[in-house]
This record gives C-alpha cells, sequence and structure tokens, in this order.
C-alpha cells in the first residue's frame, strides 16, 4: 500500500492548505501486471517509437527520452556549461551565453516547442525558453544541438515562451513579471503608475528556422503566465492566461488572489502583423543580444541589437481582448480542432472551457464588459462553452488525445482526469505519483495528437525510488491511454526538472539524423584538414597549435616552447569520417574544462599556463583500445 498523498500535503503553500483538499483518485496502490511491463518494454537493440523532448528546469538544460522505454536518449545543453562536452567552455561556444547582463551561462527552461508546419510536428527544431534571464533557444535537430539563443528585452521573466504558431511563423512570449519599461530606478510601490507586460511575436524563418523579434505588444502591468496559438479555424488568434490583474505587487500568494476571476489575453496576431505593414509601431531603444552558430564554420557568432518595435493596443483596435478565467489560471490549452480553449484556474473548483466560434460572435458583437486600459473584456458567459464540474482540484495543464478527449493534470489532488471535450463530462482518473505539473501526449498539442501514451511529469517524488539523500529525481509516468481508461504502465526518473516536454514520432527525427560532420565542408578559420598540416604558430603571448586527432593519436603530441603567461589556443580538428568517434581533449591545470569534438568538427580550447614544467594532455574519450595511449606533453618554460 502507498503513502496516502494526503500526508504529502501539509508541507504544501498556504494557498494550497486553503483549498479543502480531498483525493479524488482511486486507490492509489496498484499492482502492475506483466503486460504493463511488456508495454514498456522495448528489447536490446529495437528503437522506442517516440522522442519525447524535456525541458530541464533549474538544470537549463534539454533532456531527450525514448518512449515507451523511458530511457535516456541525451542532455542536450542549452543554456548551462555542460562538460561532458565543452559546450561554452570551447572558444566557438562560449558566446552562446552572451546577453545584455554579460555572460550567463546558466537558466530555468520550462516549455518546449517543436517546430509545426500546417498543424503538425515536421521535427526540425526545438525551442526553449530561458525563464530568468529572458531568452529563447533554438536546437537543431538534425544533430540535438543548441544552434541559436536570442534574448528578449525589457521583460522579466519569460516563463510564457515560446509558444508556437501551426506553420512556425512565430514563437509567443509573455513577461511573467512586469518593470517598468524602459528598465528605470522607481518605488516598487509605484507598480501600478510604472510597471508594464509585454507580449513579444519572434518570427521564425522557414528555411534556417533563425529567430527574429518581429514586434512587442505593450500590455497592463500584470503576470503573464502561459500561452497557446490558434489551429484550423482560430489560426491567426494567440491566446495567453495571466495573473494578478489585483495588480498587486506583494505577498502575490494572498493579494494576486483577490479577486474571483482573472482575465486571459486573445490577440489578433494577423491583425498585429497589417498594423505593422501599416508602419502603426513606435520604435525603443533597447539592448538585446542574438547568438547564431554560423552553419559553415559551426562558429557561434553573437550580436547586439538595439531597436524593438512596439504595437499599443490603444492605437491599434480590434487586436488584443480579455476575457475573465477563473481566479489564477495556468495552464491554457487549445484542443486539436482549434474550436475550443481551456483555461485552468488553479484554484477554481470547476474548468471554464471556452469556444472560438463564440468569442468570435461575442467581438462581433461587442458583447463587452467593460475595459482594461483601453482593451475589451469579452463577456465570460458569452465566450463560454462549457464547464467541467468539480473534476479534481488544483488544475494545471491539459493535452488532447485526437479522438475528443482532454486530459488534465491536479496538482493539489494529485491525478489526471480524462474528460470529453464536447460534453465536458468526465470519464477517467488515475492518481499520480505525487502532485503533477504537466503533461505530454506525442503531438499532444497539435492538429494531430498519436493519443496513445501519457507522461505525466510529477512535482514531487517522495516515497517512489530509492532514497538518495534529500534530494530525489523527478518522477516522470508513463500511461497507455489507447483504452477507455488510463493505465499507468511506467514510472522513470527526470533530470533536472522538467516543466513541459513533447514528444514526436521518431521516424519524424530519425532519418535526417546527421552522423558526422564532413570535413570537406569545414570552414573553421582555424580547421587543421590533414595531419601533415598540423602545427604551432606563435604571435606574441598567442600561440596556436593547430591539432588533429584520428584513432589512436593527437598530432602533434610533444609541444615545447610555451612560455608562463602564454595565450594558448588549442584548435583540434577531428579527422574521423563514422558515426560515433567523438575524441575528447583535456590538460592539465586547464581551468575550463575540455573538448569533446565530433568528426569532421574543430573546437577550441584556451590554456593559460601559470607554472614552468612538463604537463600532460590526453583524449577524454574512450575511442579506441589504444585510447589510453592517445595523450602527449606541453612543456612549457619561465617568461
Ligand atoms: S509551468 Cu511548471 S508545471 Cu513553468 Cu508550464 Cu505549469
Ligand atoms: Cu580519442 Cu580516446
Amino acid at each position: 500500500m502507498k503513502t496516502h498523498y494526503l500526508n504529502y500535503v501539509a508541507g504544501l503553500s498556504l494557498i494550497f492548505l486553503m483549498a479543502s483538499c480531498g483525493n479524488q483518485g482511486s486507490e492509489t496502490s496498484q499492482v502492475l501486471g506483466g503486460s504493463a511491463a511488456e508495454q514498456a518494454y522495448v528489447a536490446p537493440g529495437e528503437y522506442d517509437e517516440f522522442y519525447a523532448f524535456m525541458s530541464g528546469g533549474y538544470s537549463g538544460q534539454i533532456t531527450a527520452y525514448g518512449l515507451p522505454s523511458g530511457r535516456l536518449l541525451k542532455e542536450i545543453p542549452v543554456f548551462s556549461k555542460y562538460p561532458e562536452n565543452g559546450y561554452g567552455y570551447s572558444e566557438e561556444t562560449k558566446a552562446m551565453f552572451n546577453t545584455s547582463y554579460g555572460e550567463v551561462p546558466w537558466d530555468d527552461s520550462h516549455h518546449i516547442e517543436l517546430s509545426q508546419k500546417d498543424g503538425e510536428f515536421d521535427g526540425r527544431w526545438l525551442f526553449v525558453n530561458g525563464n530568468n534571464t529572458p531568452r529563447i533557444a533554438r536546437v537543431d535537430l538534425k544533430t540535438f544541438e543548441t544552434v541559436e539563443i536570442l534574448e528578449i528585452p525589457d521583460v522579466a521573466g519569460l516563463h510564457c515562451a515560446p509558444f508556437i504558431t501551426e506553420n512556425s511563423e512565430y514563437l509567443v512570449s509573455g513577461t511573467r513579471f512586469s518593470v517598468p519599461i524602459p528598465q528605470k530606478d522607481v518605488p516598487i510601490d509605484t507598480y501600478k503608475k510604472n510597471f508594464k507586460g509585454l507580449i513579444n511575436y519572434v518570427s521564425v524563418d522557414p528555411e534556417h528556422g533563425h529567430m527574429e523579434l518581429a514586434f512587442q505588444i505593450e500590455m497592463p502591468g500584470f503576470n503573464y503566465d502561459l500561452a497557446r496559438n490558434g489551429k484550423g479555424k482560430s489560426h491567426g488568434w494567440s491566446f495567453l492566461t495571466t495573473y494578478n490583474s489585483e495588480q498587486e505587487h506583494s505577498l502575490l500568494e494572498v493579494n494576486a488572489s483577490q479577486k474571483d476571476k482573472d482575465l486571459m489575453a486573445v490577440i489578433n496576431w494577423k491583425k498585429a502583423e497589417q498594423y505593422m505593414k501599416e508602419g502603426k509601431f513606435t520604435e525603443r531603444q533597447t539592448s538585446y543580444f542574438h547568438n547564431l552558430m554560423n552553419e559553415e564554420t559551426s562558429i557561434v557568432e553573437s550580436e547586439e541589437k538595439t531597436l524593438t518595435k512596439i504595437l499599443d493596443p490603444k492605437n491599434c483596435p480590434d487586436m488584443v481582448y480579455f476575457i475573465p478565467v477563473p481566479k489564477s489560471p495556468h495552464g491554457c490549452d487549445v484542443d486539436p480542432t482549434g474550436e475550443y480553449i481551456v483555461g485552468n484556474g488553479k484554484l477554481s473548483a470547476d474548468m471554464s472551457v471556452y469556444s472560438f466560434d463564440k468569442i468570435m460572435k461575442a467581438i462581433e458583437e461587442k458583447n463587452f464588459d467593460g475595459n482594461f486600459d483601453g482593451i475589451p473584456i469579452i463577456n465570460y458567459e458569452a465566450a463560454l462553452d462549457g464547464i467541467v464540474k468539480k473534476p479534481g482540484l488544483g488544475p494545471l495543464h491539459t493535452e488532447f488525445d485526437g479522438r475528443g478527449n482532454a486530459y488534465t493534470t491536479f496538482f493539489i489532488s494529485s491525478e489526471v482526469v480524462k474528460w470529453d471535450v464536447e460534453s465536458k463530462e468526465i470519464l477517467d482518473r488515475q492518481p499520480t505519483f505525487y502532485s503533477p505539473g504537466h503533461l505530454v501526449i506525442p503531438g499532444g498539442e497539435t492538429k494531430k495528437p498519436d493519443g496513445k501514451y501519457l507522461v505525466a511529469m510529477n512535482k514531487i517524488t517522495k516515497d517512489r525510488y530509492l532514497p538518495t539523500g534529500p534530494e530525489l529525481a523527478h518522477s516522470a509516468q508513463l500511461f497507455d491511454i489507447s483504452g477507455d481508461k488510463m493505465k499507468l504502465i511506467l514510472d522513470f526518473p527526470t533530470k533536472g526538472e522538467p516543466h513541459y516536454a513533447q514528444a514526436i514520432s521518431a521516424d519524424k527525427i530519425q532519418p535526417n539524423s546527421v552522423k558526422f560532420y564532413d570535413i570537406e565542408q569545414n570552414k573553421h578559420p582555424h580547421a587543421t584538414l590533414g595531419e601533415s598540416k598540423t602545427r604551432v604558430e606563435r604571435d606574441g603571448d598567442e600561440v596556436h597549435v593547430y591539432m588533429t586527432a584520428i584513432r589512436s593519436h593527437l598530432a602533434p603530441d610533444n609541444i615545447e616552447g610555451f612560455k608562463v603567461g602564454d595565450k594558448v589556443y588549442f584548435h583540434l580538428t577531428n579527422l574521423e569520417q563514422d558515426w560515433d568517434v567523438p575524441h575528447g581533449f583535456a590538460i592539465q591545470g586547464a581551468t575550463n574544462a575540455e573538448l569533446l569534438v565530433m568528426p569532421g568538427q574543430t573546437r577550441t580550447l584556451l590554456w593559460e599556463p601559470k607554472k614552468p614544467g612538463v604537463f600532460a594532455f590526453y583524449c577524454t574519450d574512450f575511442c579506441s583500445a589504444l585510447h589510453q595511449e592517445m595523450s602527449g606533453y606541453a612543456r612549457v618554460s619561465p617568461k
């Protein structure tokens, strides 16, 4: 018998205690039979059916798991340095962390977004937000490498990001914390007067995926939480939940939860595009960085940008609306048809489901209940399609299976609830261990979900695994949702704190996966395209070592002539032209980790010797039977 969830409620915050907590789940003990094990079993040598990409939360990274096995396939470094492959340590990748605040080699990544074409995942790119120092990153799914990071200026806490439109036209994001714009030194209690919100539209180049900040919409000083874009009939619209329409700035737990309803922002981005074309924007002086890996050299190039284009709803009618949503909404999810929009009020007993058609009708008929700062508030009843009555406690996020069903996580009552999107009837509920945040169904936010599995990402692990001291890995749970009832088939621990995840059929990625880089195409300025070209060049205090690696030696391997105080750049080119043969490079006393160089690639490590002597270097990746022999010496003489 599993420990009952309620035992843990005492540790939760005051606000959650205020909700009367009853476990609505079925008995929490579940005996898994052999069939569950078989369902999650992927035999040795076999492949998983899906890739699941999970955000790393406070690790700043992304992890890729196979489904249904739950096997960790890869950790993809994004916002944090990563010694395993020298990301952020190599000279080529350092610039990826450039921001208007200086170098920021960490962030908090919450939301994964796969690129889409016609409302379906196309397997090309993966986007993720940096919550703390507002940024959006792009991973190329051919190589599973982070190739771009764009800073978003004048916002604070880019939590509400990056939500993609159905042809990857835009990534939509909103500021979590309103702040003075532009930043200035003002008393915090001038919040209502001075603090503003921004909703940002980043365009994605359809050919190369390059991101660009297209425009920002100035908004009232709320907290913008989560967004989804319309699809099908609602294409061209964005929906963002907000909280704190009270515009409080202290003890938000209580003060931002006073009103019975908060507001969901509804944005007509096609209209915004039109206003941009007509020149209805103003320009604002600012500073933000765009860091992009050059495809030819594979070096990250960083550019500071200084202007943003702002649309103000006051000058742009029929572009932004609000709709009331029950108390402190979090998730905001649009069903596969584009008709239903679910706004989950964390502190509300019921869930409101809106109809896109009804929203359009209310706008047409000007069925408004006043406005907020000039932005019309659509009448709640007019926009509402129906209510899911008492589904559970603390609804957070909803995904869809493409068969007319929705699945919502309930943090407080610790369960996943399946309900019928049209009738709003509850069909099934299963406990999760414990307190799920997001959930993911492969393709679950697209027009065509692959409604076979569901993964709940749990916030509290407690007794699910062998104890590992005070810190436990987070816990994901895989459910089979192909039948009428959900069936738990696997528990697996996850890295960092996965918030959202997206999962995609493996056959959309696997055929395009790069196995090695073509050395003929290596345009790195310090590449050494053959062992005969290896050399050492000195230029004042700067020394460039043009080195190659191939099984099983580094060339050159014995180097003399370094001086204390030199800046030594080891440019290592991996000459291998085969899959899965990286070589590494580390030298004693280097203060910036190692390199891991992919076949055909060049990477550079900076070494600044501090004392005379003879220092060993070696390949860090066990690459061959003679890997241990893959080493050399660097002799350093006094200055
Ligand atoms: S969030 Cu973490 S559970 Cu940042 Cu989308 Cu809802
Ligand atoms: Cu190359 Cu070990």
